[in-house]
Formats: C-alpha cells, sequence, structure tokens
C-alpha cells in the first residue's frame, strides 16, 4: 500500500499492579449513551487526543467518550505504544474491528529508539491480522485502508482491560456512507417496557 500520509499515536497504559483504570492516550473511555450506528449521535460528545473536554489536562486521567475520526478509502498507520515495563508480564492483544491491518513493524521501545526494528519493517510483505499484541514496554506499527463505513471498535482484548477504559471507537466515513437503520427501528428513546399490575399479567 501507499505510505499512509497521516499516523495516529496510541499509548496504552493500564495504571497500577491491579490496573484498576486502563487508558489510551490518557483517555478512559466510556460508554456512549445510544447506538451510534442506529440512531443519531449529534448530541453525544467525543473527546480524542487533539479534542479533550475542558475539565481534562494531561496530569489526569480523562473520561469520555474517546472517538477517532477516519476519511474513507485513505491509508493510515496506527504507532501502538505500551509504556509499562519492558518485557512485562502483560501485553496487550489490541484488536481493529472492520478492517485487516498489517503489521509493519514491533518491538520494544528500546530497540527503536535505538533506530533499530523490532522484526523487521515489513513493508514488503506484511503479515495482515484484526489482533496484534502490543508488547509490555514495546510497539506496533500498523497500516490499513479504511474503506469500510461505520463505528468500529478498537480495544484490549482482555475483557477487563476493555471494560475499564482501554478502548475507543474508530468512525470511517460519514453517516451517510453507512448502512442506514430499517425503517422504524426502535431507538434508546422510544422503547417503554410492558408495566405489569400484577405477576398474573405476565402470564
Ligand atoms: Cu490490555
Amino acid at each position: 500500500m501507499k505510505l499512509p500520509k497521516t499516523i495516529f499515536f496510541f499509548e496504552f497504559l493500564a495504571a497500577g499492579d491491579l490496573a484498576i483504570v486502563t487508558m489510551i492516550n490518557n483517555i478512559s473511555a466510556t460508554h456512549t449513551p445510544v447506538s451510534l450506528l442506529t440512531q443519531d449521535d449529534s448530541h453525544v460528545s467525543f473527546c480524542n487526543a487533539d479534542n479533550l473536554p475542558s475539565n481534562c489536562d494531561r496530569n489526569s486521567i480523562c473520561h469520555c467518550n474517546h472517538l477517532v475520526e477516519l476519511k474513507l478509502c485513505k491509508n493510515y498507520e496506527f504507532f501502538l505504544t505500551d509504556s509499562g515495563t519492558p518485557g512485562g508480564a502483560v501485553s496487550h492483544p489490541i484488536h481493529l474491528h472492520g478492517v485487516g491491518f498489517q503489521v509493519i513493524d514491533m518491538g520494544t521501545l528500546e530497540q527503536y529508539r535505538n533506530g533499530q526494528t523490532g522484526f523487521g519493517n515489513s513493508t514488503k510483505l506484511p503479515v495482515v491480522k484484526d489482533t496484534v499484541n502490543l508488547p509490555s514496554g514495546g510497539f506496533v506499527r500498523l497500516r490499513f485502508k479504511s474503506c469500510n463505513p461505520g463505528y468500529w471498535f478498537f480495544h484490549c482484548h482482555f475483557e477487563y482491560h476493555m471494560h475499564v477504559g482501554m478502548r475507543a471507537i474508530i468512525k470511517v466515513g460519514n453517516k451517510t456512507d453507512m448502512v442506514p437503520p430499517p425503517p422504524n427501528f426502535p431507538n434508546c428513546d422510544n422503547f417503554f417496557a410492558p408495566v405489569y399490575e400484577s405477576c398474573s399479567d405476565q402470564i
């Protein structure tokens, strides 16, 4: 693929021995209040490293709806780093939905700082994956072409890490590029569960 013009940097961090909070670029992601694909999300506020809420700063963990926007059918590179202990016990299996990506390089941050590649700068015949292990204290470079419009989950596949914040939404294209929901598809605002007067009403 052509050399991507845009590189996004993502720093993954599990805080503390028990990883009570995890984050990407200092953002511990919260859950969006609505399904983004099936209903209007214009009232939902989003954040990313370039657009943090006013109550966030670089010295504290930010809790917000982490979303990164990509244009449709462009080449991108994601440069992932983990600031944990080199060779530490916890590496992060990072999964990106919606696209297979090329793994260009991976290794330790020390190797990268010394100008070395990890397993090699594999631009000629890179392996294609949808999940890659981000080594503790290491890095991964991946590339892909964003031709699949939608909201795609990007997250650590340790379920616990994912639930306490190590996740983001990758929005590819605009809403008009995405398949619309069926007519009259229910949304979060118009479903009301029935209220029963007594247990016998339910039978
Ligand atoms: Cu993880």
